[in-house]
């Protein structure tokens, strides 16, 4: 029996922010504006000419019909007192990661499809039956909001096109199952523009077709819709009709993990820094754990006073998976950057910011007793 699980974050980015900020919880929030620097300060005041759209919003500003991609003009026509926080990139890239550390440890492959989506094909965790798999995702629901304070909505279904669909049906913190042999029957009455991929064009030539819902295209002659539509005509066919043959394809392009700090106030003092390193090799180490991967490179970024950024990097001989080579790799490499050594080297600047990273990662194959790597690749970028 093939399961496979969607998992949705629910209003996502605004969600991390009320996370973050409690006294925003049950308002209404938007999150959007101009893409927040990771350096810049949040002033925290609304500001109403600030120009750009809604990236998502709470489910209270929703019930006000604000939504993704609106002009934040026409949320605050919709919602005056809507509370508005500028995009801060960092932090949900940080919450993602942790989220999807959490979800590889359920899964036999795991593949990210956005900053807060994944499939997940737990076929072997999932032994007996569909009402097992429910039980299974409640557990992975309550992991997440344990450890993050998140609501998610999963979908579970025999294919991705269909438990993309589910973890759709019930928002936000809902659970569906569609179970083999249920599909057509889940899929005939919902709006063809349900389909991943349908937006607003296909769905007019569909409607013009005199087709609304999937159950309508079923019953359509497959040459018609291939006469419209190409290929895609085959393949909305197949899914109308609850099949889908694609494989959780599983991330190895993820060729690093890393966690960085900014100092509320920039510092030169080397216990601050190595208190800082310690901590972050400790985070970084966790998700190391949870996401069982073995490391071969350690790096350190550190971005000073005047936004000059400088990174080193140590390979070691083979791979580590524990703490204590990551923390003293890492406070190794930022002695590089200790006070001496700085005045020596011209910098004498203060630090703003500490990075530690941890690339060349492996998986450890046990039933081969063998270590897969990742890959050789050390890429400087996104530290
Ligand atoms: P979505 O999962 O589409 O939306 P969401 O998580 O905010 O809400 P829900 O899933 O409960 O319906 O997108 C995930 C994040 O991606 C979202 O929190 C913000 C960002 N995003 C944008 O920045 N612009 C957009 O137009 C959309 C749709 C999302
Ligand atoms: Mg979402």
């Amino acid at each position: 029996m093939k399961v496979i699980l969607h998992v949705d974050m629910d209003s996502f980015f605004s969600a991390v922010e009320v996370r973050e900020n409690p006294e925003l919880k049950g308002l209404p929030v938007i999150v959007g504006g101009k893409i927040k620097a990771e350096e810049e300060k949040d002033t925290g005041e609304p500001d109403r000419k600030i120009r750009g759209v809604v990236s998502t919003c709470s489910y209270e500003a929703r019930a006000y019909g604000i939504h993704s991609a609106m002009a934040l003009s026409k949320a605050y026509e919709l919602c005056p007192d809507v509370k508005f926080l500028p995009v801060n990139m960092p932090l949900y890239k940080r919450v993602s990661g942790e989220i999807m550390s959490i979800l590889r440890k359920y899964a036999d492959k795991i593949e990210q499809v956005s900053i807060d989506e994944a499939f997940l094909d737990v076929s072997t965790k999932v032994r007996r039956d569909w009402n097992d798999a429910r039980e299974y995702a409640q557990m992975i629901k309550k992991e997440i909001l344990e450890r993050e304070g998140l609501t998610c909505s999963i979908g579970i279904a025999p294919n991705k096109t269909i438990a993309k669909i589910a973890s759709d049906f019930l928002k936000p913190d809902g659970l569906t199952v569609v179970e083999q042999g249920k599909a057509s029957e889940f899929l005939a009455p919902l709006p063809v523009k349900k389909i991943p991929g349908v937006g607003p064009k296909t769905e007019e030539m569909l409607k013009k077709m005199g087709i609304e819902q999937i159950g309508q295209l079923t019953s359509c002659d497959v040459q018609e819709l291939v006469a419209k539509f190409g290929k895609y005509g085959t393949r909305l066919h197949l899914i109308a009709n609850g099949i889908d043959e694609s494989d959780v394809e599983e991330e190895w392009q993820r060729k690093s993990l890393s966690r960085e700090r900014t100092f509320a106030e920039d510092t030169k003092d080397a216990s601050v820094l190595n208190k800082c390193v310690d901590r972050l090799a400790e985070e970084v180490y966790n998700a190391i754990k949870e996401g069982g991967f073995v490391f071969k490179t350690v790096a350190i970024k550190v971005k000073f006073e005047d936004f000059t950024v400088h990174t080193r990097a140590k390979t070691l001989k083979s791979f580590h998976s524990d703490l204590n080579t990551l923390s003293k790799t890492a406070k190794e490499l930022m002695m590089e950057f200790s006070e001496g050594k700085r005045e020596e080297k011209g910098y004498g600047k203060k630090i703003r910011l500490v990075g530690v990273r941890v690339s060349n990662l492996g998986v450890v194959d046990e039933k081969q007793r063998r270590i897969i790597n990742f890959s050789e690749i050390m890429s400087g970028q996104n530290f």
